[in-house]
């Protein structure tokens, strides 16, 4: 079986409270590789693309407004592992989606809590299946942002203006 590569957001809540280093500490420790990481200021639209499953649930407009940072701080931490089972493996560490209910040792169990409001302030997402971090991958990174192409790519030629360093 290929190697399987994983979406890791250390969310707002993760990077206000500092505990980014813990965190990647604990997943160092499923013994994946780290092949993509860039700090990320989540638009309304790439965090609606990303949560578009669970559009129609009621806690879905705090949801955006959450992975945005408007609780917290404007910004996410992305990675992508890749592995042997990275999904699972970076899922059985971050521990069950409702903090409460996490294992008490997992990240979300540690660090994670419910608002007043009833939001689940759950410092990681963490991809559910092969199929579904293809998906977010692609969505939060360009190829050329991982060490390796893990998908199949092609030339365009861009039709928008870039930003590029000056001089370049
Ligand atoms: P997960 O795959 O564990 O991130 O879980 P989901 O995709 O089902 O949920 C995505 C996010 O929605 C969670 F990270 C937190 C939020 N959520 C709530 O706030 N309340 C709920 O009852 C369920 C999910």
């Amino acid at each position: 079986m290929a190697a399987e590569q994983t979406l890791v957001l250390i969310k707002p809540d993760g990077l206000a409270k500092g505990i980014v280093g813990n965190i990647i500490t604990e997943l160092s420790d499923t013994g994946l590789i780290l092949v993509g990481a860039k700090v990320v200021q989540v638009t309304k639209e790439l965090a609606e693309e990303h949560y578009q499953h669970l559009k129609e649930q009621k806690f879905f407009g705090e949801l955006i407004q959450y992975i945005m940072g408007e609780f917290h701080v404007k910004r996410v931490l992305a990675l992508v592992y890749e592995g042997e089972d990275a999904c699972a493996k970076v899922r059985e560490v971050a521990g069950s989606t409702n903090p409460e209910e996490a294992r008490p040792t997992s990240i979300r169990g540690r660090y994670g809590r419910i608002t007043t409001k009833g939001v689940f302030e759950n410092v990681v997402h963490s991809s559910e299946s092969r199929k579904e971090a293809e998906r977010e991958i692609k969505l939060w990174f360009r190829p050329f942002e991982l060490i390796h192409t893990i998908f199949p790519t092609e030339e365009k030629t861009a039709t928008k203006p870039e930003l590029l360093w000056k001089g370049e």
